[in-house]
């Protein structure tokens, strides 16, 4: 996969510039220059790791709690913060509608949705949290305290993109790449994990498609 994805994210990236002429070409590449800055001093945060090879133990993640104790657990709050539409009644959204990131599909039925670890359980424990005691393990896999480590994506997609770091699975929706790329530095940063040197190759790809700066403030969790 790592060749077709460094073409067509090249491409997507050279031709944005190049459709452009003259004073604007310049802006255009000012620009870039500063998407790549910041996109350096993203990946700048992150420490560089081969992947641990501990045989992984997907229950001593904990499952879905209600943190905050408003009765709605943190499928549900996932649900209630990423509808585009839709009212509240006693934790559900009723007429609600979400866009899976992954995919591009916009969907009404919450049953067709899963809520992912943008950084999959099992990458996490590959990354560092295996040496984490299970109280940590419990926050991290009901993580609200940042908005896109938790993200409601069709069943199809998050079956697809399993465990999966980006070296092996990118959504398919190409112009969803600068976030997911974003949201993955960020989530393994906040919550001090490791990156594999392959991984960081193809975040780099994913960072390419980047039109905006990615954020680059990352608030540690606890
Ligand atoms: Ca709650
Ligand atoms: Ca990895």
């Amino acid at each position: 996969m790592a060749g077709p994805l460094t073409g067509v994210a090249m491409a997507l990236f050279a031709g944005g510039v190049a459709e452009l002429d003259g004073g604007s070409s310049v802006a255009a590449s000012e620009e870039s220059q500063n998407v790549a800055a910041a996109v350096d001093e993203l990946l700048g945060q992150l420490v560089i790791a081969v992947e641990s090879d501990a045989p992984y133990d997907r229950r001593r993640f904990r499952d879905w709690i209600d943190a905050d104790r408003d009765g709605c657990d943190t499928r549900r709050e996932v649900l209630i913060a990423e509808r585009t539409r839709g009212q509240i009644d006693d934790c559900r959204v009723i007429g609600g509608r979400w866009f899976s990131m992954y995919d591009g599909e916009v969907v009404t039925d919450p049953n067709l949705l899963q809520i992912d670890h943008l950084v999959a359980l099992g990458e996490a424990w590959d990354s560092g949290a295996d040496v984490w005691d299970d109280a940590r393990r419990g926050r991290y896999s009901n993580d609200l305290g940042y908005r896109n480590a938790l993200i409601a994506v069709t069943v199809r997609s998050n079956s697809q993109k399993s465990d999966h770091d980006p070296t092996d699975w990118v959504p398919t929706r190409r112009a969803s790449w600068c976030r997911y790329a974003t949201a993955w530095t960020t989530v393994k940063i906040r919550w001090q994990l490791t990156a594999d040197p392959e991984e960081v190759v193809a975040l780099r790809r994913l960072f390419a498609t980047c039109r905006t700066n990615p954020p680059t403030a990352v608030t540690l969790a606890l």
